[in-house]
């Protein structure tokens, strides 16, 4: 069994924990890396997908919409929005080589995708420049047929040629093998329509009625100073998101236009409303810091992004409107005793408890997070329930030991 992934450099399954952390497989100098693309079955091609322009972004999202990650009952479906696409996929020193596409040579139809973008990744002690590989994608019709390997050899390929030989993405697979796993949570903010798309269920010994009382949020947010995110406080949530990634085992190190390209650059245009109630069309981050009324300083900040599921037998609504909890930060971390006494637990359940309030004023369905970071401790008190989704994390040509995640440890982010 996994015939590819054992010719891989990553760790088998079950194997012991690695005496010392490090690569698997020494990097290669660029000329000494393969030159010629891999061979692709007969009819198919290689294509680099432009993602600047919007034709061929369409194209990406028109394959992920029909034929992306699905849950385990085949009634959800990921439907990445194009902007979504566009902004996950151009951050600062993005390669395009790394936006690859396979199409049927006949008549170019983009058949299949894998993307890499460029990040720098904390594991422990050790910053090491990688590739977040996402997207991969196979047309439901020419499945089982070992593409992927070949997506993941070609990618694999064009990362190398750029100098850089580790990897970090996610699945919903066990494959060999997972650094860490998270699970699901999931806050219900539209009741009636989760029920009714049998998202959630009306559990015994309750009603709908005290289902959408339970779960009602309040009108306003709660935070003094709280207001979104402008250009003026990048450095400072810059400079905040580093420092409070210092609490975990992996994290990304953004410089500040990474910190812009993430937080900001997704933030829509025109005027919140354009996009239907409270977002700006093309909306895909919300991003909030709390200034401090009175020395103007950010102490917090959150963020979340919009990612909608096709409904997949539902005639009625047809999409599932999600928001997925991003990164937060606060300065009440750093206050002594502040985690002893609770009142760290406190601030983030009131600063995510706002970012639930804004998710629901611009409409989404439902708010959803991963046993990751310091989420854990305030899920609970937020109303969020456990799904039975899995995330496993993966590192490509990295030894490590397993981190905490979904035992809610401070694991990574
Ligand atoms: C997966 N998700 O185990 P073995 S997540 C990695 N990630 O290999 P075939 C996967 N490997 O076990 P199909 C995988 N899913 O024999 C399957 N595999 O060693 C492995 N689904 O290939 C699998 N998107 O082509 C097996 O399978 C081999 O036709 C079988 O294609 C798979 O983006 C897939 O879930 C996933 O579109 C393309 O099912 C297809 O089924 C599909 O016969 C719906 O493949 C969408 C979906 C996956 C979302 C994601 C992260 C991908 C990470 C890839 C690995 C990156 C490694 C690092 C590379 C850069 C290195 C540097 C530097
Ligand atoms: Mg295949």
């Amino acid at each position: 069994e996994h015939k590819f992934w054992a010719t891989q450099p990553v760790p088998k399954i079950g194997e012991g924990p690695p005496l010392d952390d490090g690569y698997i497989e020494p990097s290669l100098p660029v000329d000494q890396v393969r030159q010629t693309p891999y061979g692709l079955p007969n009819g198919y091609e290689w294509s680099t997908l432009d993602i600047k322009d919007p034709a061929q972004t369409k194209e990406v999202y028109d394959l992920l919409s029909r034929n992306y990650v699905e849950d385990d009952y085949a009634a959800f479906r990921f439907d990445y929005s194009a902007e979504f696409l566009a902004w996950a996929l151009t951050p600062p020193g993005y390669h395009k080589e790394w936006h690859l596409g396979v199409r049927m040579s006949s008549n170019k139809k983009l058949i299949a995708f894998i993307s890499g973008v460029p990040m720098m990744l904390r594991v422990r002690q050790n910053v090491i420049p990688v590739s977040e590989i996402n997207y991969l994608c196979v047309h439901k019709k020419l499945r089982s047929k070992r593409l992927a390997p070949v997506l993941i050899k070609e990618v694999t390929r064009q990362c190398h040629l750029k100098g850089i030989f580790q990897a970090i993405y996610t699945a919903g697979v066990v494959i060999p093998t997972p650094v860490s796993v998270c699970r699901y949570y999931h806050r219900s903010l539209n009741i009636p329509k989760l029920v009714e798309t049998k998202f959630s269920f009306v559990p015994r010994n309750m009603t709908l009625a005290r289902m959408i009382r339970i779960n009602k949020v309040e009108p306003k947010t709660t935070l003094p100073g709280i207001r979104e995110m402008q250009e003026k406080d990048i450095s400072q949530v810059g400079d905040l998101f580093k420092r409070y990634m210092q609490r975990f085992d992996m994290v990304p190190i953004m410089n500040i236009e990474e910190v812009k390209h993430n937080f900001l650059s997704g933030s829509g245009t025109g005027k919140v409303g354009d996009g239907g109630k409270g977002r700006r069309s093309g909306q895909v981050t919300w991003s909030y810091v709390v200034e401090d009324p009175k020395t103007h300083k950010v102490t917090d900040f959150f963020s979340f992004y919009s990612l909608p599921s096709t409904i997949i037998n539902d005639t009625k609504y047809g999409t599932l409107e999600a928001a997925y909890l991003y990164y937060y930060a606060t300065e009440t971390a750093f206050e002594p005793e502040a985690e002893i006494s609770g009142q760290l637990k406190q601030r983030l359940t009131s600063l995510i408890g706002d970012a639930l309030i804004v998710a629901n004023e611009a409409a989404f369905d439902v708010f959803n997070a991963l046993t990751l970071m310091d989420n854990v401790p305030v899920l609970d008190d937020l109303k969020f329930g456990v799904g039975d989704g899995f995330l496993n994390f993966y590192l490509y040509n990295w030894r490590t030991d397993k981190l905490a995640g979904m035992n809610g440890e401070n694991g990574q982010s």
